[in-house]
């Protein structure tokens, strides 16, 4: 199992073109030359810093010229997250006595985690908890619900009753193989598992953070987090009149949500204070929405092979996007901006920074 991960993640690493031609800019010289442009973020979308223009930080502000290796970071630590993925879904046969009934949800479970994925929401979690002084036994079990959350959100997401499709990481999405019904239960096991996961194997870590991060976890999936923002999202399908401010309003709570309680669950179990914390939240609401509009543009400039699932779905059924509503170049530098200014917040820390950095970089180098 642990050899077949290792493969997968061998196999990712050297086939991703975006891993392959990429090596990132000083945190600082990159806000500097994005900020001479002068770009204004996102018009009055409530929830995240917009609508002031990127000014040059203090040279005291700027994170230390490090180069980062991104190529090299995923080949050393998506191996270990692999890893502990396939021991969370082997843990509950094994430990858990699992009833032999069970054995189909838990196979449609495995079947959509287990399936490839950048692993970005993890990755963020354990660069979080590290940078702030944490280790990664720390935060390991968060990074993991994390993906369990992230992929159910997916499975759900496929289904007729909702983006109906038919391919997802380069396979056929879970509905097709096991069913709507065991997709939606499928969904729902991971869901309860990422905080059951949580609570249960979070060593380490003073009581008080682990609740903080469970109630943060439970707000980011709900009606303020990924269920608020799919299902106004579904309510603007179709509709022509769908406003900047509501576009926005969609991707901080579908996409952008689950990345902050990513990057802030980490920062809260490694010791984050009170305005670390803060910087680390506007941190990643800049990239959530950042990797939202990167995802638009990889829609209608990728094939579905490169994407690992159907490109062009957006305009097939005529979505409001961002490339739609600013047109692709503008998007583009709407998206550098946003990592700009997502970088600036880190700055206190220094060459600690480092890999969120380097991770926030990847998101608009990307190509899938
Ligand atoms: C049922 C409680 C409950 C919640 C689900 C379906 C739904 C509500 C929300 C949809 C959320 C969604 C699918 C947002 C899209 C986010 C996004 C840009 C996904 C692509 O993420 P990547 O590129 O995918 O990280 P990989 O496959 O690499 O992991």
């Amino acid at each position: 199992m642990l050899r077949s991960g290792l493969l997968f993640v061998a196999v990712l690493v050297t086939e991703t073109s975006a891993f392959n031609a990429f090596s990132v800019l000083p945190a600082g010289r990159q806000s500097q030359a994005i900020s001479t442009k002068g770009h204004a973020l996102f018009p009055a979308a409530k929830g995240v810093q917009r609508q002031r223009s990127v000014s040059a930080p203090p040279l005291r502000m700027m994170a230390a010229a490090t180069e980062f290796d991104v190529k090299k970071y995923f080949a050393e630590t998506l191996p270990k997250v692999e890893a502990a993925l396939a021991e969370s879904m082997d843990v509950l046969p094994r430990e858990w006595e699992y009833d032999s009934k069970a054995t189909t949800v838990h196979e449609s479970m495995r079947y959509s985690l287990m399936a490839g994925g950048k692993r970005i929401r993890p990755l963020v979690t354990l660069a979080a908890c590290e940078m702030v002084g944490g280790t990664d036994a720390m935060s390991m079990p968060t990074a993991l619900a994390t993906e369990m959350i992230h992929t159910m959100s997916l499975i759900h997401d496929d289904l007729p009753c909702m983006d109906d499709d038919e391919l997802r990481r380069g396979k056929p999405t879970n509905h097709v193989v096991y069913g709507e019904d065991i997709a939606v239960l499928a969904g729902d096991g991971l869901l309860s598992y990422a905080f059951e996961y949580i609570a249960r194997y979070t060593k380490d870590v003073p009581a008080e953070r682990i609740l903080d991060v469970i109630a943060r976890c439970g707000k980011c999936v709900g009606a303020l987090g990924l269920v608020g923002g799919q299902v106004v999202d579904i309510q603007s399908e179709g509709k022509k009149d769908v406003t900047f401010e509501t576009l926005n309003w969609i991707h901080e709570h579908k996409t952008a949500a689950l990345l902050e309680f990513s990057v802030v669950g980490g920062g809260i179990l490694g010791g984050a204070t009170e305005e670390e914390v803060k910087r680390l939240s506007k941190f990643a609401m800049n990239i959530g929405l950042a990797f939202q509009i990167i995802d638009d543009i990889l829609d209608c400039t990728q094939d579905s092979a490169t994407l690992g699932k159907t490109a062009g779905k957006d305009m097939a059924v005529d979505k409001a996007t961002y490339p739609k509503l600013l047109g692709l170049e503008e998007s583009q530098k709407r998206a550098d901006a946003l990592i700009a200014e997502a970088k600036e917040q880190l700055a206190p820390w220094g060459d600690k920074a480092r890999v969120l950095n380097g991770l926030a970089d990847f998101i608009t180098a990307r190509k899938n």
